[in-house]
């Protein structure tokens, strides 16, 4: 069994110091570092060697949140539905897994904290406004950029999505996810790494300009539709954190809890027309709104039905569509009066934002995949009734449209057909093509053009590439080599909310 040097020091430092220990005492002191031997072998590299959290979520008691030891113990042999976690079940034993299961409810020998004054501490400004111009270095559709995250090497592109060729390619902060948000007039990108890092990319002057950490454990963030503030969920420490979105600099954090108990955030979003931020959270039943147009940024809580794991909203930011991880069914909240306006037969969702609504003859409709099966559901958004239950060639993760296209993408992310998209007709709702763009190859999300007219996809591998298909055709154009690309964006379509793309 392979010690990390940290742990071989720690436990150096103990036997020479400490007492001799009874035999029992001993016995249970080697069975507590086998089990920290075990971590440190299996699940450092992704949750971090002192359980925070890295691509994998912190596990530590306050962040295990619902989930009891015995079904970390499952997670930890069989993997976990639709996410990055691997089966270890070929790996340890049953009695390993139950050990490790157990450690990860033990409290951490120091409480991680991260406080107002840490945030603060972590604040680097690399480029004040004024030393830099207000045009950009580069000629292109401004409007019609991509930013595509290459989780491989853990860099990003800025893509010219008229031409399909990049402008730049700079490094990012370790481990990014959650969709980028750009400011309104798209000179800026802000980022959200899963350590807790939000970064301010200047577009036009192709630089990281501002950084700060807010938190140990990130969900995403939000930027609200004026572009003046950014809001961050966080699992660890449970909170919500606003910045000004002018350089970064910290403002207010919100922690999260009801009169039980703490919760971590799931994750917030801008609604628009409401200027407000929503954010759900993930082990108390409420649902916050936070105004960001009154200087006080009033929160107002309402209390939903379920948990809300995974959501999105319809198009003009009147419902949330949400689902628990763990539920059968899905709830429709009406964000005006806060109550839950309709039950959902929807066997969880596979990810947030995987749901897209579009406009059709019969008023507009809503698809979403399902969390465990190959199967999306088409639910009609006038009356919430399902219309159609679509069998897929197994669960995806994401689904895009746009209104300048006939056509929703879907794709396949798990299983063996991980290398499939779908192409779904949004009249007739049936499946028109099925792509397989490098056989054997994960191929996912999409993300259109600002005309609809291209559809981009990532080939999901280390030695990856964008590849660009026209939308009509189903024809591929170009692909361009890059590590890992996971989600890539476009300016105009998250700046104007284009229904069917990234929000
Ligand atoms: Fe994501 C967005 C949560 C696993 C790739 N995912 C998001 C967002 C949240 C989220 C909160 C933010 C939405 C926003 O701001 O627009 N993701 C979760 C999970 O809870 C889940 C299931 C488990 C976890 O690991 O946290 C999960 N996500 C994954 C993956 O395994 C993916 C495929 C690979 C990865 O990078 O970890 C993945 N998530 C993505 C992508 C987006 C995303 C590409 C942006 C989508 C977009 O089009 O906007």
């Amino acid at each position: 069994m392979k010690l990390s040097p940290s742990l071989l020091f720690a436990t150096l430092t103990l036997s020479a110091f400490t007492t001799p220990a009874s035999a029992a005492d001993s016995t249970s002191n080697n069975a507590a570092s086998d089990t920290e031997a075990l971590y440190q072998t299996h699940c450092a590299a992704c949750h971090h060697p002192q359980r925070l959290g890295g691509l994998g979520p912190a596990l530590l008691p306050e962040s295990l949140g619902r989930i009891r030891p015995k079904q970390a113990q499952e997670v930890i042999l069989h993997g976990r539905a639709a996410t990055q976690m691997p089966a270890f079940a070929d790996r340890i034993t049953d009695n390993q897994a139950s050990q490790l299961a157990a450690y990860l409810f033990q409290p951490a020998a120091v409480t991680p904290q991260w406080t107002d004054e840490d945030i603060r501490a972590s604040h680097i400004i690399h480029f004040p406004k004024s030393g830099l111009g207000d045009k950009p270095v580069f000629d292109a559709d401004l409007m019609n950029l991509f930013i595509v995250v290459e989780s491989g090497d853990h860099h990003a592109t800025l893509l010219d999505g008229d031409a399909f060729k990049p402008i730049h390619r700079f490094k990012t902060r370790y481990a990014l996810h959650g969709g980028p948000k750009f400011s309104p007039d798209g000179r800026y990108v802000y980022f959200a790494s899963r350590d807790g890092w939000i970064s301010q990319f200047d577009i036009y002057n192709l630089k990281t300009v501002a950084e700060i950490r807010v938190g140990l454990n990130t969900r995403n963030l939000a930027l609200s539709a004026d572009g003046k503030w950014v809001m961050v969920a966080n699992y660890l420490p449970q909170n919500l954190v606003l910045l000004n979105a002018d350089r970064l600099s910290p403002l207010k954090t919100f922690p999260v809890s009801n009169r039980e108990q703490g919760s971590r955030v799931s994750a917030v979003y801008t609604a628009p027309q409401r200027n407000s931020f929503i954010a759900a959270m993930k082990d108390i039943r409420e649902l916050w709104e936070i105004r960001y147009d009154q200087p006080a940024f009033p929160v107002r809580k309402i209390t939903t039905e379920d948990y809300l794991d995974d959501f999105f909203f319809d198009q003009d930011y009147r419902h949330l569509i949400g689902a628990s991880r763990s539920g059968e069914s899905g709830q429709v909240i009406d964000l005006e009066s806060g109550a839950t306006i309709a039950t959902l037969n929807l066997p969880g969702m596979p990810h947030l934002g995987s749901g897209i609504s579009w406009e059709t003859e019969q008023g507009p409709l809503m698809m979403t995949p399902h969390l465990k099966e190959g199967a999306l559901s088409i639910i009609n958004m006038k009356d919430w009734s399902l219309v159609k239950t679509l069998p897929t060639l197994g669960p995806g993760f994401f689904t895009r449209s746009h209104d300048g296209s006939p056509y929703i993408w879907v794709d396949v992310f798990f299983g063996p057909n991980k290398d499939k998209l779908h192409v779904i007709d949004k009249e007739t709702l049936e499946i028109i093509a099925t792509l397989a763009p490098e056989p054997g190859k994960t191929a996912a999300h999409v993300e259109f053009t600002k005309d609809g007219r291209f559809a981009l996809v990532s080939l999901w591998e280390d030695n990856g590439a964008l590849i660009v298909y026209d939308a009509l055709t189903l024809k591929e154009v170009t692909r361009l080599p890059m590590s890992k690309p996971s989600g890539k964006y476009n300016v105009y379509n998250k700046t104007h909310y284009v229904r069917g793309t990234s929000h």
